[in-house]
């Protein structure tokens, strides 16, 4: 495999031979919006505009929903808000048809045939919270509150969990920690005593050099950090993108490092080398904020680039050169985080060498790296405090000291193992656990176990065919939440409202949880009429018009200095109060000190490693039935290198299956053979094929790679699991 330094000419060639809407800058949707049935083209006719914030992906941009003669019309960007600026991507204006989705749950339902058989009856609300509440009531009367875990995905379980919290609720998770940003944070945290959040405060608007490791800008769609990324290219920053594939950002770069996957840090380390030994490191900022730069020098001393060569796959020299073109444009170099930083299971120690890389670099509170970011105050709802549990939380029966969340792996594993204590009901609010925990044998054999799992869900996706009792919640577009602070360059504060009413039977999750107080017997803990007084007496508390709010549809902090040079102060809140290049927190633990490259399993002869990706007109698994989404994406395909296609006699835009290291066969799903990625890996986005016949439009459309990952390790650190752990063979579909 090369790994050339691309050409411009070279590039635009392949960019235009190979991408469509999916480049960098074209992800991005401008102010047209998608027809559907419901609103006639051109039709004139009475237009309201409502602001609220996108809830499509978890980047929570702000828009504007207009109604057409009392019809969704069209969600475009809204121009106050910092996140999106003005401009919506793919997902963000085909919302509309996630209104309009005919696979939406439409009634509550209670189950009536075999727990996964998907027989149910349509009840009213009152009989489903009645039934919910009763279960509830049994499963902590014999087993206590402890047993009753909640699974959770996004804003709009703010009041579901508050009140399960006080009910008594302490076994809380997401898989957005431990099947996501968790190592990342981990990482940061060690090094840096702060995990980054979201949005995450990279300075990309002003970079010189952006530095992308897995990171796929452009078919990862975060909105204000793709514009960002498209302003850098078109003003010549240089990109340097580490991927075994020809990503749409590799496509951008000046240099593009086709690694052998899993081999990451091994190249962080050599750049590392590079770095400090040629002295090209900041040598200011290392003397005033850092720790144990001494013993992190001797250690990295081994790393050179030609042995990080024998790992990686990559070219010494590539390595070299890359290092000293980080190091010109310093401190306006930036190596992204990541955000999905689950592959192989020793992830935050590859995250805490991304870390140290940085600040190396000394980006931290420099223009073009890490900007400071400020808050804004908005007061808090004067609610009565929570219980106090005599048990400890079951979600880590493992230990993992740097877990600082819930692990939604081990409130499973306490599931099934019923240590330290019995699970026996789970609630489920927007997440979809059979697809987003590793091993869904694992998730299956959990749920036997259970006396009760009510889901919360707009669709009817494969874990709610599981469940006891289905509350069918009204869609982003359709209800009041909570509010959404943000942290930035500077605060604010954004407001979803209603732009439509919810076209059947379904309540927003604020409403869902007041009824559920009630029936629970604890009223008290919802004290607001609705929602409506609960926005109004905080943002008025605050010093804020309520009215200027649900007009605007975002609030702005003050600004405050966010580079050092004019005026921002840095901490670092870890144990020697500065960047710890060397960390005795580990050393304690039995970790290293320093990360270390682990080699990874080269897996069986003949199988390829399967990654996993994200497409820009699609979520996870939350968005294959959403009309519009799907005319422009309605499977996802399988990339294996041209030459490794040719060799198994398998033919481009033929279906094919794919068979794990266990056996597991998944759905036929169609062939990209390309020479966009290296021969020992395949690609394939992540969220498809889909198993609930009742996602009518999605099911078995590609296939799932959640089904393929039989296998996972898990970081040692914090109890994050891996994706990129499976291996797979290929066939023509028989
Ligand atoms: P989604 O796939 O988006 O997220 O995984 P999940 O948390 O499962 O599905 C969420 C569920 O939310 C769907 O059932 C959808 O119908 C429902 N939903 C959507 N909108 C709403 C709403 O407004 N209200 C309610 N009540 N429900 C709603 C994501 C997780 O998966 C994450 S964050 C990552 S980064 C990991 N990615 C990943 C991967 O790339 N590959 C594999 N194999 N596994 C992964 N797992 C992780
Ligand atoms: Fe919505 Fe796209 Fe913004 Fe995500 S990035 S919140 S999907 S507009």
């Amino acid at each position: 495999m090369h790994a050339p330094k691309i050409s411009r000419r070279r590039f635009l060639q392949i960019t235009a031979a190979t991408f469509g809407a999916a480049t960098a800058a074209g992800a991005l949707v401008p102010r047209v919006a998608f027809a559907d049935a419901a609103a006639p083209v051109g039709a004139a006719g009475k237009i309201e505009t409502i602001p609220t914030y996108c809830e499509m992906c978890f980047w929570r941009c702000g828009g504007i929903g207009y109604v057409r003669d009392g019809k969704l019309w069209k969600f475009e960007g809204n121009p106050l808000d910092p996140a999106s600026r003005g401009r919506l991507c793919t997902r963000g204006t085909g919302a509309v048809g996630a209104h309009y989705d005919p696979d939406r749950l439409q009634k509550p339902l209670i189950r009536v045939g075999k727990r996964g058989a998907e027989e149910f009856k349509a009840v009213t609300w009152d009989e489903a919270m009645a039934f919910t509440a009763e279960r509830l009531n049994k499963v902590r009367a014999e087993h206590g509150a402890e047993s009753i875990a909640l699974f959770k995905h996004g804003i709009g379980v703010r009041f579901i969990e508050h009140v399960l919290k006080h009910y008594g609720v302490i076994n809380i998770a997401a898989p957005s920690y431990a099947q996501c940003r968790g190592p990342r944070d981990t990482g940061f945290t060690l090094t840096y005593g702060l995990g980054l959040g979201s949005p995450e405060p990279l300075d990309i608007a002003n970079t010189n050099c952006l530095v992308l490791i897995g990171q796929h800008l452009g078919e990862n769609m975060h909105n204000t950090q793709v514009q960002e990324f498209a302003d850098a290219v078109g003003r010549g920053a240089t990109v340097i993108t580490v991927d075994p594939r020809f990503s749409v950002a590799a496509s951008k770069s000046k240099y593009w490092l086709p690694i052998r996957p899993g081999t990451d840090t091994a190249l962080l380390l050599a750049w590392m080398n590079v770095i400090v030994n040629e002295g090209l490191y900041d040598k200011a900022f290392v003397a005033e904020h850092g720790h144990g730069f001494e013993p992190f020098a001797a250690e990295i001393k081994r790393y050179t680039p030609e042995w990080a060569a024998k790992e990686t796959d990559l070219d010494a020299s590539l390595i070299r050169e890359s290092a000293r073109e980080m190091a010109k444009h310093r401190p306006a170099t930036l190596v992204h985080p990541g955000r999905r930083t689950t592959w192989y299971g020793n992830d935050s120690q590859r995250v805490r060498a991304i870390a140290l890389l940085n600040a190396l670099l000394g980006n931290w509170g420099r223009k073009g790296g890490f900007y400071m970011q400020s808050g804004m105050k908005i007061a808090p709802y004067p609610f009565p405090p929570y219980p106090k549990s005599a048990k400890e939380k079951a979600d880590n029966p493992k230990g993992y000291p740097f877990a600082d969340e819930g692990l939604a792996t081990g409130i499973r594993e306490a599931t099934l193992s019923a240590k330290p204590y019995p699970i026996k009901a789970w609630v489920v609010y927007s997440t979809n656990l059979v697809q987003s925990l590793p091993n869904d044998r694992e998730t299956l054999a959990a749920i036997e176990k259970l006396d009760l799992l009510v889901a919360i869900d707009t669709h009817p996706s494969e874990i709610v065919g599981y469940a006891d009792v289905v509350l069918p919640e009204a869609n982003f577009l359709e209800r009041l939440d909570e509010l959404n602070v943000n942290w930035g360059k500077p605060g604010w504060t954004q407001i979803r409202q209603p732009v439509v009413q919810p076209p059947h039977d379904q309540q927003p999750g604020w409403w869902i949880a007041k009824r559920l107080s009630e029936r629970l017997g604890i009223p008290e803990c919802m004290p607001f009429k609705d929602m409506d007084e609960y926005l109004r007496y905080r943002v008025e508390k605050s010093g804020f018009s309520y009215a200027q709010l649900k007009k605007d549809g975002v609030l702005m902090g003050k600004p405050a200095p966010i580079y050092i040079d004019t005026g921002a102060e840095i901490a670092f809140d870890t144990p020697s109060g500065k960047v710890e290049f060397w960390s005795e927190q580990l050393k304690e633990k039995g970790f290293d000190p320093v990360p270390k490259h682990v080699a990874p399993d080269p897996g069986p002869k003949g199988a390829f490693r399967l990654l996993t990706g994200r497409a820009p007109m699609h979520t996870f698994g939350r968005t294959q039935t959403n009309p519009n989404l799907r005319a422009l994406m309605a499977e996802n395909e399988v990339w294996v290198n041209t030459r490794v296609a040719k060799d198994l006699g398998l033919e481009n835009g033929k279906y094919v299956t794919l068979k794990n290291q266990d056996g597991v066969v998944s759905n036929r799903v169609k062939l990209r053979a390309t020479e966009r990625i290296r021969p020992d890996c395949v690609y394939m986005v992540h969220g498809f094929g889909h198993t609930s016949p009742m996602l009518k439009s999605a099911y078995q459309r590609g296939a799932s790679t959640s089904r393929l990952l039989t296998r996972y390790n898990t970081d040692p650190l914090m109890g994050g699991t891996s994706v990129h752990t499976t291996f797979v063979t290929v066939s023509r579909e028989a």
